[in-house]
């Protein structure tokens, strides 16, 4: 019998009386596999196009009460050498306070600026607001987990897009953590999608336009349709 087994020394709880013990779940690591049907309208846009390859839905919460600091982890096996996460975020009447992501392997951190106490955002992530909803995300001191900064995010009617890509070795496990509070009810939505950066690496809808201004007129036009 040579299985490595990982044994818990933690004394097995009986289950025991009829005491209606309930979880008491303040801080809980949830592992919640919600099978959620995410609209199609916020899983295909301009901004998650620029994941391919099969997409998970690591976390869908829909217009979901008010909730304190509460610590999401995930196990992710990647299927190819670039991986990128992305969150998506909308709370119309109040905001979403995000801080602490982290994405490891073997205790190797990957995910930059998961704290969010460097600025700008744009340093270490992508942001995409395809509707150009109000009140969208930016990195504040509105409600931090830790440090003095976090993402504040109030996404107005539609979605805002928050994402980061990364190296990964394909079959290797990936730890996925962060820490979410929602400030209101709904209605909300927070989505969190993983999946495989091109091969190319390249993102279609940023291509860069050389403008020769000689051409300026004609090319112009070249510019606003290729940015459609
Ligand atoms: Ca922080």
């Amino acid at each position: 019998m040579g299985a490595s087994s990982t044994s818990s020394n933690s004394s097995s709880t009986a289950v025991s009386s009829a005491t209606s013990a309930t979880t008491v779940g303040t801080t809980t690591t949830g592992v919640t596999t919600t099978t959620v049907n995410v609209p199609s309208s916020v899983l295909n846009n301009t901004c998650t196009a620029i994941i391919s390859g099969t997409i998970t839905t690591l976390l869908y919460l829909s217009n979901v009460a008010a909730f304190s600091y509460t610590y999401y982890q995930y196990s992710y096996v990647a299927i190819s050498t670039s991986t990128i996460m992305m969150l998506a975020l909308r709370q119309d009447p109040n905001y979403w306070c995000l801080d602490d992501i982290s994405v490891t392997e073997n205790g190797v951190q990957l995910w930059q600026n998961g704290g969010f106490e460097q600025s700008p955002l744009t340093q270490y992530y992508t942001y995409c607001n395809p509707n150009g909803a109000s009140s969208s995300g930016i990195i504040s001191t509105a409600c931090p987990h830790s440090g003095s900064y976090n993402f504040y995010d109030g996404s107005v009617t539609y979605s805002d897009y928050l994402s980061q890509s990364f190296s990964t070795v394909v079959g290797s496990t990936y730890n996925i953590s962060f820490w979410l509070a929602n400030q209101g009810g709904g209605p909300d939505s927070f989505l969190v999608l993983i999946g495989t950066v091109p091969s190319n690496g390249t993102i279609n809808h940023c291509i860069n336009v050389i403008i020769e201004l000689s051409f300026a007129t004609f090319i112009l036009n070249i510019v606003g349709d290729s940015r459609q």
